[in-house]
């Protein structure tokens, strides 16, 4: 063998050695390119869950793409067809709605790219066009927000819902999950539904204009998430009433400012929904690099607060 091919191959060897020594190996050799379609910034949630996957993405030596469709589904959709043009190793997306996947996540599928879904699911006949979706169970969350109504208003009660995004997976499931429950019980009805695109500001206007209609009288307001229904407090406050006491209000998601909400006496209970999703998925991305087999479903554990625990949790709480 001649000197100069045993140099190349050495200096393959040590090249091989080095990716695969990189956190996973991508097809370039180099870093693992990441590309992240964000649906958002709609919520304190969000925020911290973007500030979690870019962390994450960090800590772990990948390279991160990242673009934010601001609540434009189409948007997200190019975005994601964007990140295919540019041939990255693995695309990460939070969709906004749960429909118009099919066709760009079968682009992804034939270029060779894997797909993990964060935060929210989407609808389709074929459950391989993304290798997992890491998620909470948001018809699971809807059930504890019910379950802990019931337990606490054993009266009955009149309800306003503040949905999330109308076609978003948790706006869609955490209606169905509370309902259930609700519906098993007597007295308990909810006479208004109306979305406030999960942003605070909007669940202020929403609700300021329910608590001005004659016809509608409730004495409980059930948000998708903690935001609208600390938008929905300051309307509540502005109208002179007292949360808490004359309108029981109760939300999902478990922010840092829902645990203040609480101690302040205003909002009753939220159920937590991690969004602190970085370091799972880029466990997962190491492991699809690898070609190792990866679980279709990642399920985040939920926990509903009362406000009789708020004080004590309010330290420790991490976003
Ligand atoms: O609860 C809400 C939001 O998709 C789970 O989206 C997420 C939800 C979260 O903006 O605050």
């Amino acid at each position: 063998m001649s000197s100069l091919r045993t140099v190349l191959m050495l200096i393959a060897g040590v090249g091989l050695l080095l990716s695969v020594g990189c956190g996973g190996g991508s097809s370039s050799g180099g870093s693992v390119v990441v590309g992240f379609a964000q649906g958002g910034s709609e919520s304190s949630w969000r925020e911290a869950e973007t500030k979690s996957i870019q962390d994450a993405a960090k800590d772990a030596g990948y390279d991160l793409r990242y673009a934010n469709a601001e609540g434009r589904p189409d948007q997200q959709v190019s975005q994601v067809r964007g990140f295919i043009a540019q041939g990255v190793d693995v695309i990460v997306v939070a969709p906004i709605e749960k429909t118009g996947w099919e066709d760009v996540l079968n682009e992804a599928k034939d270029a060779g790219i894997p797909v993990v879904l964060v935060d929210r699911g989407i609808d389709t006949q074929d459950e391989s066009l993304y290798a997992t979706l890491i998620a909470s169970d948001f018809v699971e969350e809807g059930r504890m927000a019910a379950q802990w109504l019931v337990d606490n208003k054993p009266g009955g009660a009149r309800i306003v819902e503040l949905s999330g995004t109308p076609g978003a997976d948790p706006a869609i499931d955490r209606k169905k999950g509370f309902a259930e429950i609700i519906d098993e019980h007597d007295g308990f009805t909810i006479v208004e539904s109306q979305s406030a695109l999960f942003e605070q500001a909007e669940g202020k206007n929403v609700m300021n204009a329910l608590l001005l209609r004659a016809d509608l009288e409730f004495d409980v307001v059930y948000a998708h998430n903690d935001d609208m229904a600390l938008g929905a407090i300051e309307a509540i406050k502005g109208a002179g009433l007292d949360p808490g006491e004359d309108i029981i209000v109760i939300s999902i998601d478990g922010v840092k400012a829902a645990f203040e909400s609480m101690v302040a006496g205003d909002l009753s209970a939220t159920v937590e929904c991690n969004p602190l999703l970085g370091p799972k998925v880029m466990e997962v991305i190491g492991q699809l690099m690898d070609d190792e087999d990866v679980p279709h479903r990642i399920i985040s554990e939920d926990k509903l607060y009362e406000a009789s625990q708020a004080a004590e949790a309010l330290p420790t709480r991490e976003y």
